[in-house]
């Protein structure tokens, strides 16, 4: 764009140039920007102007994950929202009620119930490696999440 171009004849270019109504939607955002209204963006304008749309966004997702609506983000709520496994994990151990690390087969199944993984018994006895004092398989941690991740879940 060279300089001795008035903003009117870059607009009545635009105007041949460009579909109809397209222009004026270009210069309305154009004005919606360009809040002290001298015909120029600065940087302040550009950043708010964009940085308005994000914090609808980010507090939209700010909502999300603050899971008990206390208008905080509490490290519970923290902890969540950066590891996906961690509520499976915690179910888990509330099940583990000795803290071994190994859930039996229907503990484990009534985790996959809760969560709604479409988990049978077969596909949890065939990544379990453990078995109990009585020969009934045991399920570990690991083997629990790594079950979980080839059905395709987090
Ligand atoms: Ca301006
Ligand atoms: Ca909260």
């Amino acid at each position: 764009m060279s300089s001795e171009n008035s903003e009117s004849k870059i607009l009545e270019e635009a105007e041949e140039l460009l579909p109809p109504g397209k222009l004026a939607k270009i210069k309305q955002e154009f004005e919606l920007i360009d809040r002290n209204k001298d015909g120029r963006i600065d940087i302040d304008e550009y950043l708010d102007y964009l940085l308005a749309s994000e914090r609808a966004s980010l507090a939209k997702k700010f909502a999300y994950l603050d899971r008990n609506k206390d208008g905080f983000i509490d490290i519970e709520e923290f902890l969540i929202a950066s590891d996906p496994q961690y509520l499976l994990l915690r179910r888990f151990r509330d099940f583990d009620a000795n803290r071994n690390g190994v859930l039996s087969m229907s503990e484990a199944l009534k985790i996959a119930e809760e969560f709604n993984f479409p988990i049978t018994r077969d596909w949890l006895e065939k990544m379990s490696s453990q078995t109990d004092a009585n020969g009934k398989k045991l399920i570990t941690y690991n083997e629990y999440l790594g079950a979980v991740s080839r059905l395709g879940f987090q």
